[in-house]
């Protein structure tokens, strides 16, 4: 196309050239095709020609016989001629063809040529664009599905629409030169224009709607054109045939099975887009040949039994007995329905003789939430394994049509697969576009043409096709996945089906999409047509398909059969990711004790140099940042650490013993409040960066740490599955202010808090939430502790037996873990607990912001040795502790508050009246040391002090333990804020004066008296 473009810009702009090719005669400039030269007569007509005497060889030669030059010669000669005076035509002189008569048309024709064959171009390339805006995609017929029955003016559904080009009906048998940026010709370097529309219309406009021309990438683009424009190049063998004959099959009378066996059960089939089964093989088996041996999927409720049973192949017996209401659960927790289950299971994959694994991961109902989990469940896989490309492990995500379009999290996930530290080298996603979403049409569900125009921003290509068309379908899936594995980006395939019944099988769909309806109890089965098409082909015979049809039939009976021996189900067999290793063979924790998370001297020296120093030669760092590190070697020398060190030496302890670490979320490098430094940058040298933490030692373990998006639903997804893959990981994301994490609530709510429970599996994922009232505002100041101790799940009314190790034990029952400490000591060594426990918890941690530099908020080298441990609840050491008889009341506090308090105190000496007793560990509560305390202060008054407004903060969740803990004989008194809707006062001194006034009612004896 270019040399078109430069060329009509000379020939229209009448520059330079244009002028010498008026004054000095017909100068044409060769801008052939460097394979093709100007030398040869069977060549094509160059573009431009420079050179007369060529010209007139060229048509003393087609004089002679019209065949003896090249099919574009001879319709240009022919031009010439037609364009001529009568009576030229038989003109056989050459110098009077370029000086004579016909040389004062030849600029007018040369003109028109070009301008011609640039139509022809601009023609191929708006197929390119728009074709699929009348691709045939709909099974139905009925309905658009880009939402638009407008025909693009500049494709040729009628004659008169070449006139747009300057073309008319003659033009259609004139062959042209097809550019480079077409495969339409085949070996062919001209046609046509009748032939190139025919094979512009059977490539883009057929049942495939190819959409890729908004990919900036040439190569890219070109090897999308050549998948799809190649003559000839969908082309199925009948071997190839019969197996996604077979496998459509399976997929239809599975699905007949279960509504026969269970008609009036929800099951959400797949009724209508029965070609999603091949489809998915098709793109594993291909994925298989390419070298991926681990294919990470997550799917909605549509179609997803018929997933685990005939593309993961579970165990049919296994879904059947899950119909059986009377099934008991073998496991703890509360379970799920049957269509929200994960799966994973090895098998060798047919078509390639491979070992494959296939996961489907477990998802709540929550529709896409899963997607960002299976990203990070993917990179996971990929980084253990050392596979950066993605060459081994990738992952297949599935889509409904409406919730693709309209949840936020979809791009979010998008803008994840790109960034080097979440990337998974491409994911290919298939939506299965029934054309609704519960009741809802398509045109009020979205403002975009399609649903996958989300995936443009990735420049994803997008494959629309018309799944009653199979091998169209199995086509593009195997163009998928040949382009996932060239160039290890996302692919979309928009299944273009229909939904056969309601949304479950209990709705009736005519209440709201009555013709659409009416058109689908009409549509024929795509197995019945395409069973059809295959007989009438000569491919298999009507009794070899029917044959088929009843060897799966029995099959299903037979499973049915036998699972109405399942008396017990048990949801551990429906584990996304086992972790063998780590439980014994019945998936239990393989002790119920915790070692002392306390560290020898000489690896918190070592930790503590490396964090003060920059490892590599010549590597200039920010002054303000070597006076950090200055800050923490003199830190090191006193034997102390601050925040940001106690952090240091939990991590590069853990990588020591092996463990991987990954730290992610908003500018988490640097860390908001700039006291992290973990990636240190060359003050002169562009992009060079030092990360101290992976040049601790020789065999350790690597530490990632990676600013993530801004997002916190799709990043903290992806953590939570990276964090899937291995027990042997601290994954920690960090909320750049504890307040945003609600908008990742749904990660929250549906995975972190109750994945447990659902799907029995465990998750270590760790939560940093900075928050404190420091007088910032109702933003940037409460984390909502309130919201995470009530989704906590430990009885407030009654206290556990402590027996064994309580604190364990403790841990092992409750569904998370929430703590808020208030010593980097204490905090290193929750962070290690996290991986010392025998089992994984979710761990939320409330962190500080003004902390991190208080000079009292330190901790001793001491607080780390070998053989200490966390403390979930820090008494009082000082007078008040040595003489608890004498004390009056006990403040119990968590967090930052603390340290308010004990300035008050010391400034009203209350020493002996007053102690002050920290909960570290606030979930589960840690009855055991709450009942000691309270039992040694016998004649204080008991009070819990928060810098939280009343409705928020710990003190709902802590008030019925405490008073559990007396046997409700004695109040718990409240000091703190008031109750109030926003989490904090936007005005500095309005803050100061509440801070003020808790202040007084906590140190004034007289508070609760009446
Ligand atoms: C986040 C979320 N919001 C609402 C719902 C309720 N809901 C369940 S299915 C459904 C329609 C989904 O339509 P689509 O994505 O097209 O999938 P289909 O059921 O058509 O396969 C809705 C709104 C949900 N499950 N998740
Ligand atoms: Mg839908």
């Amino acid at each position: 196309m270019s040399q078109f473009r430069v060329l009509a810009g000379v020939l229209k702009g009448g520059g330079s050239p244009l002028l010498r090719l008026r004054a000095g005669g017909l100068t044409w400039r060769c801008w052939a095709h460097p394979k093709r030269g100007c030398s040869s007569r069977t060549d094509p007509l160059p573009a431009v020609v420079s050179n007369s005497s060529y010209v007139e060889e060229m048509y003393l030669a087609w004089l002679d016989d019209h065949k003896n030059v090249h099919k574009s010669w001879d319709s240009f000669f022919r031009n010439i001629q037609a364009s001529g005076p009568s009576g030229e035509a038989g003109e056989r002189r050459p110098s009077a063809l370029l000086q004579g008569r016909v040389l004062s048309h030849s600029l007018d024709v040369a003109e028109k040529v070009v301008e011609d064959h640039l139509a022809v171009h601009t023609l191929i390339r708006a197929y390119q664009i728009r074709g699929h805006h009348v691709a045939q995609l709909d099974p139905l017929g009925i309905l658009d599905a880009d939402l638009d029955s407008f025909v693009p003016s500049d494709l040729i559904t009628t004659i008169d629409k070449l006139g747009l080009y300057g073309l008319n009906e003659s033009d259609l048998d004139r062959s042209f030169q097809l550019p480079h940026t077409t495969f339409i010709g085949g070996q062919e370097t001209t046609l046509p224009l009748r032939e190139i529309i025919r094979r512009l219309e059977a490539s883009y406009c057929g049942h495939i709607g190819v959409e890729f021309m908004f990919i900036n990438n040439v190569n890219q683009c070109q090897w999308i054109r050549q998948k799809f424009e190649t003559p000839g190049i969908m082309q199925f063998t009948n071997a190839e045939k019969r197996t996604l004959l077979a496998r459509l099959i399976r997929s239809t009378r599975f699905e007949d099975f279960l509504a026969r066996k269970w008609s009036s059960e929800k099951r959400f089939g797949l009724e209508g887009c029965e070609v999603l089964i091949p489809a998915l093989k098709t793109i594993i088996d291909k994925s298989s040949a390419s070298g991926i041996d681990s294919v990470i999927m997550g799917m909605p409720h549509r179609g997803r039994l018929n997933v685990l049973a005939n593309v993961i192949r579970k165990d049919l017996d296994q879904i059947f007995c899950q119909f059986d209401p009377k099934l008991e659960a073998a496991d703890e927790g509360s379970g799920d329905v049957k269509y929200h289950l994960g799966m994973y299971h090895e098998r060798i994959n047919r078509e390639t003789d491979k070992n494959i694994t296939l996961s489907l991961v477990a998802n709540p109902s929550h529709l896409e939430a899963v997607d960002p989990v299976v990203q990070g469940k993917t990179k996971a896989e990929q980084f253990y394994r050392g596979d950066t490309q993605g060459k081994k492990v990738m992952s297949i995500l599935m889509h409904g049509d409406a919730a693709f379009a309209g949840q936020g999290v979809v791009y979010e996930t998008f803008h994840l697969s790109e960034l080097p530290s979440y990337t998974t080298n491409g994911t290919i996603h298939v939506v299965v576009n029934n054309q609704i979403g519960f009741t809802t049409d398509p045109r009020v569900a979205r403002s975009s043409p399609y649903p996958t125009d989300v995936a443009r921003v990735v420049n994803a290509p997008i494959f629309h096709v018309n799944a009653d068309d199979p091998e169209a379908v199995m086509y593009v899936c195997r163009v998928a996945a040949e382009w996932r594995a060239t160039f290890n980006k996302d692919v979309v395939i928009d299944l273009v089906c229909y939904r056969r019944f309601g949304h479950n099988e209990m709705d009736e769909p005519m209440f709201t999409q009555p013709l659409m309806y009416k058109q689908i109890h009409r549509q024929e089965h795509v197995l019945k047509k395409y069973s059809e098409k295959l007989i009438a082909e000569g491919v298999v015979t009507l009794q070899e398909f029917e044959e088929e049809v009843a060897k799966y039939d029995k099959i299903c009976e037979e499973a049915y059969t036998s699972s109405k021996d399942e008396k017990i189900l048990h949801i551990r067999h429906w584990l996304d990711s086992p972790w063998p290793d780590f439980f014994t063979a019945q998936g239990e924790p393989k002790s119920m004790s915790c070692l002392p998370t306390g560290l020898d001297e000489e690896v918190l020296q070592h930790i503590g140099q490396i964090a003060s120093s920059v490892p590599l030669e010549d590597f200039k760092i920010h002054p303000g940042v070597s006076r950090i590190l200055r800050g923490r070697a003199d830190l090191v020398k006193s034997r102390q650490m601050d925040w940001a060190l106690g952090e240091y030496i939990a991590f590069g302890s853990l990588l020591k013993d092996g463990i991987h670490v990954r730290l992610s979320g908003q500018d988490v490098e640097r860390g908001t409040f700039s006291h992290r430094h973990h990636v240190l940058h060359d003050q002169e040298v562009d992009k060079r960066i030092c990360v101290p933490m992976n040049h601790l030692w020789e065999n350790q373990a690597s530490y990632t740490v990676c600013n993530s998006s801004l997002s916190e639903y799709g990043v903290l997804g992806f953590e939570l599955g990276f964090a899937m893959a291995s027990p042997n990981a601290l994954i920690l994301w960090e909320a750049q202010f504890g307040d945003f994490h609600n908008t990742a609530q749904c990660i929250i709510d549906q995975f972190i808090s109750s994945g447990q429970a659902k799907w029995v599996r465990n998750n270590g994922i760790v939560l940093l939430l900075p928050h404190g009232m420091e007088g910032m505002g109702p933003e940037h100041s409460s984390a909502r502790p309130e919201r995470f101790l009530q989704m906590t799940k430990d009885d407030p009314d009654h206290i556990p037996e402590f027996t064994g190790d309580f604190e364990v034990h403790q841990l092992y029952d409750c569904n998370w873990i929430v703590v808020n400490c208030s010593t980097p000591a204490n905090y290193c060594h929750v962070l290690r607990r996290q991986i010392l426990l025998p089992f994984r918890k979710p761990l939320i941690i409330f962190t500080p912001k003004s902390l991190l530099r208080h000079p009292d908020a330190r901790s001793g080298f001491d607080d780390l040795a070998k053989g200490t441990k966390f403390k979930r609840l820090i008494p009082d050491e000082g007078p008040a502790g040595q003489s608890p008889g004498q004390v009056k009341r006990v403040i119990f506090c968590t967090g930052k508050v603390y340290y308010e308090l004990a300035k008050e105190r010391k400034q009203q000496n209350l020493y002996r009246d007053v102690a002050i007793i920290r909960l570290e560990q606030i979930s589960p509560f840690p009855f055991d040391l709450v009942s000691e305390e309270v039992e040694k202060y016998t004649n204080a008054e008991l009070v819990w002090c928060q810098e939280e407004h009343k409705n928020m903060g710990y003190y709902d969740y802590v008030r019925p333990r405490f008073l559990t803990v007396v046997a409700n004989k004695k109040p718990i008194w409240y000091v703190g804020r008031d109750p109030a809707a926003a989490p904090a006062t936007g005005n500095k001194s309005t803050h100061l004066n509440e801070l003020r006034k808790f202040m007084d009612t906590a140190f004034n004896m007289s508070s609760f008296q009446d």
